[in-house]
């Protein structure tokens, strides 16, 4: 068994056996409750999962198994000319909650490295779609097509014990993370670079190989890929991609069928699509401006246009964040640190003073600050990344990490079936006379 899997199994056997305990002692103790409000409102804030790979604080923001992105740059082993954390290691922490050497994320990357194969069927797949598919289509459809060799479902027919449900999920978790910057690549190069396809470089590690297949081997771009991947792997259990991918794996659907329907949910305007709705959108106001440098008059009208236009500002708030998202924070950092006198990403920094007041002033916003999908386009836009229609697929390779992580969790921990319940609104209305 390799070191990683190891760590994991004495990790999960003892969390397993701490959570049998105090299911035991304590299951009856009611930790939430939920209003009316909840039920017509998206539950928000209402606590009723577990997911152990991160946790999000509204205030504080996200922290992956304790830490907060400036204490991974600073505590996550980083490629040898590189300053950015490698999201092999990021992947190493989420799954054990320890911090790796330096030798554990090489072996990953080499694991990564020797697990990638993108089959002849899911290229014939993508190669099938037509050309204007979105790339989210074409990744979500690839992800399931790889599902064809899934270990879980082999080993499930064979009768496997239950108890050991986790161990395929963690070999198809790994394959699958392995091969999907070949797959995303693989739909790149179809859609934008007239199906010219890049070989893999075994010299890199999994995200300057990526960024390496996209056509781009400049160390800045190589960099981006590292910190992006890294800070949009994970935001607790509660989002709609992590929770879509956690309630399809709840039914014993394997990893492929899981991140397959993750990704779909990722691929909405209000979630990951945000990030192709911000330069878009960005891109719009320059154009209908016919400025790169506009006025804050300006900037202030074309907001308000878009609100009067009954649109919201995409990049902007948040269903659980309370402040600006560390995320965003990031990647601000990144361009202060790497990119001088760009115009674009002056206009996100110009944005991130304008839009807030604004959004406060219609008294309904919880969160008028910026999100993730602020600024990661600006940054890729620097880079010469301009197919800004593919910028979600970036997201979701990120996001396999985290969500792939916590199934390898939820199958080791036994957790059941999800199954919330629901109620019509006569329901409520019933409820609502005798209450
Ligand atoms: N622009 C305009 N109005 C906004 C807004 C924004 N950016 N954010 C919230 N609002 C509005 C809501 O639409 C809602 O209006 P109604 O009452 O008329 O329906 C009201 O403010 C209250 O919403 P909220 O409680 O503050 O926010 P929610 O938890 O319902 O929604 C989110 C959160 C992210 C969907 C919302 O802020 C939004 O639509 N933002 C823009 C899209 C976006 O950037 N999404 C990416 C989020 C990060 C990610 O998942 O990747």
């Amino acid at each position: 068994m390799d070191k990683l899997k190891l760590i994991f199994k004495e990790k999960a056997t003892t969390l397993g056996k701490e959570v049998k305990a105090l299911l035991k002692e304590n299951g009856d103790k009611v930790v939430d409750q939920v209003a009316i409000r909840q039920l017509y409102g998206g539950m928000r804030g209402l606590k009723a999962m577990t997911y152990e790979t991160s946790a999000l604080d509204p205030i504080e923001g996200i922290r992956f198994r304790g830490f907060s992105i400036p204490e991974l740059r600073d505590k996550l082993p980083t490629a040898k000319d590189g300053n950015e954390p490698l999201p092999e290691g990021l992947f190493w922490l989420l799954l054990t909650g320890e911090l790796p050497e330096h030798e554990d994320v090489s072996w990953l990357t080499k694991q990564w490295q020797k697990r990638a194969n993108l089959p002849q069927y899911t290229k014939d797949v993508i190669d099938a779609m037509p050309k204007d598919s979105h790339p989210m289509t074409m990744f979500s459809m690839g992800i399931l097509s790889l599902g064809n060799n899934g270990e879980f479902k082999k080993k499930y027919a064979e009768g496997m014990s239950k108890y050991d449900y986790w161990d395929p999920t963690y070999e198809d978790t790994m394959n699958l993370i392995a091969t999907l910057p070949l797959l995303a690549a693989y739909i790149y190069n179809r859609k934008y670079n007239n199906g010219k396809q890049i070989d893999p470089d075994p010299n890199l590690d999994w995200g300057a190989n990526f960024a390496h297949m996209l056509g781009n081997d400049s160390k800045g771009f190589m960099e981006l890929m590292r910190i992006y991947l890294t800070i949009h792997s994970d935001h607790e259990g509660g989002n709609a991609s992590a929770h879509t991918t956690h309630l399809v794996n709840s039914t014993l659907s394997d990893a492929y069928f899981s991140l397959s329907a993750g990704i779909n949910a990722l691929a909405g305007p209000l979630h990951g699509l945000a990030n192709q709705e911000v330069i878009k959108w960005v891109f719009e106001m320059i154009e209908i401006l016919g400025t790169d440098e506009p006025t804050d008059d300006q900037v202030k009208k074309y907001i308000q246009d878009t609100l009067n236009s009954g649109r919201v500002i995409p990049g902007y708030g948040h269903a659980v964040l309370r402040r600006p998202d560390p995320r965003f924070i990031a990647q601000k950092r990144f361009a202060e640190r790497n990119i001088k006198d760009s115009k674009l990403v002056n206009i996100i920094w110009q944005l991130f003073e304008q839009v807030p007041p604004i959004l406060q002033s219609l008294g309904k916003v919880k969160n008028p600050w910026p999100n993730v999908d602020a600024h990661s386009g600006a940054l890729l836009v620097h880079y010469g990344f301009k197919e800004y229609e593919y910028y979600t697929v970036l997201f979701g390779v990120s996001r396999a990490l985290g969500v792939l992580a916590a199934s390898i969790w939820s199958r080791a921990l036994g957790l059941p079936l999800e199954r919330p319940k629901s109620v019509t609104s006569d329901w409520v209305k019933e409820f609502i006379r005798f209450h």
